[in-house]
């Protein structure tokens, strides 16, 4: 390469100053603007503002709730928390990722298999469980174990109206339920923070109860993904873990049956997780809760505001013990 003097260049290549700075400037400008983007979009993915959930599909006949059930004033938790802070470790323990980790999740077709101490085992797919009870609208408390509750618009029926149909023989004391167990579509399946699938269970007499429903939808509108699409077990009177998603497999059984997070951590979570404002988790108290949505702490209740129905399944039982 030939480097030329300075003298021998001519004046067409010599960038004026002028220009120069300009041009200077405007690749300065050119890289701050740069970096703004992408700290926006760093800023962005940090705080990965809630894709707002897709609406489901509308359910069709969903019914004024049953007379029975006492309905709370409470102000309704937004769809947007409802569905966007969720516990669902099959997809993120990150209760702010598990909307958009379970954006995709294929929930048709679906099969829920009713079997064990039964008279009549069956496997129900979505719309024959659908057609089981007409849907109700069930505006329950959902009062989790880490300290938070909101109060969501289910749309259900009870469990006992399928218990009833596939005939519990005398000898079946227990419900056992499963999750789905699916790697490809359940992505934090691959990982080993809990055993899979996730397992749940309830004393029969607690399944048959009216309160106990089988969930297919909140606000009027199919289940999203992350709430637990197609179908979840509530049971208000519970912590929120009892209220196991996406089932596949339910099992009437003579045995108290493992549950998922009584085996990860036995002197933590007990098989019944009444909510108890008396009795502490022994990492913390669960006298009070904070309501998604709103500042400040509640008063925890007794069995999460339920105990005029669900108190008398425990006389006799010491309820500390029995955590
Ligand atoms: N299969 C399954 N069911 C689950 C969970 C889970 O991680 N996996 N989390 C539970 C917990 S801890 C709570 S508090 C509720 C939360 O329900 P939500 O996200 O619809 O509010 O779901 C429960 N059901
Ligand atoms: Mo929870």
């Amino acid at each position: 390469m030939v480097i030329k003097r300075p003298e021998q260049i001519p004046s067409s290549e010599i960038t004026d100053k002028k220009v120069y700075l300009n041009r200077r400037n405007f690749m300065r400008g050119a890289a701050m603007l740069a970096t703004v983007v992408a700290t926006g979009e760093l800023y962005r993915r940090l705080n990965e503002p809630p894709q707002p959930t897709p609406r489901g599909e509308k359910l069709a006949g969903v019914q004024p709730p049953a007379p029975s059930v006492r309905s709370t004033s409470e102000k309704l938790t937004s769809f947007e928390d409802i569905t966007s802070y969720n516990n669902f470790y099959e997809f993120s323990t990150d209760k702010g990722a598990v909307a958009r980790k379970a954006k995709d999740f294929v929930t048709r077709p679906w099969t829920v298999r009713v079997e064990g101490l039964v008279n009549k085992p069956k496997v129900y797919d979505l719309d024959d469980l659908m057609k089981i009870a007409p849907l109700e609208e069930r505006i329950y408390r959902l009062r989790c174990v880490e300290g938070w509750s909101m109060v969501i618009p289910w749309v259900g029926f009870p469990l006992k109206a399928l218990l009833d149909e596939v005939e519990p023989l005398s000898n079946a004391r227990y419900v056992a339920f499963e999750t789905l167990f699916d790697p490809k579509r359940m992505p934090n399946q691959t990982t080993s923070v809990l055993d899979w699938p996730y397992v749940e269970g309830l004393r029969l007499d607690e399944a048959m109860h009216p309160l106990t429903i089988l969930a297919t939808g909140l606000y009027g509108e199919a289940l999203p993904p992350q709430d637990g699409a197609p179908v979840r077990l509530v049971v208000p009177w519970k912590y929120g873990f009892k209220s196991i998603k996406s089932i596949v497999n339910i099992r009437l059984v003579a045995d108290q049956p493992k549950t998922t997070w009584s085996m990860y951590a036995p002197n933590e979570y007990g098989f019944y997780s009444n909510v108890n404002p008396n009795v502490p988790h022994p990492r913390w108290s669960q006298a009070r809760e904070r309501r998604i949505g709103e500042y400040g702490l509640r008063d925890t209740l007794i069995f999460n505001g339920y105990a005029e129905e669900v108190a008398s399944l425990y006389t006799g039982m010491d309820l500390k013990v029995n955590f």
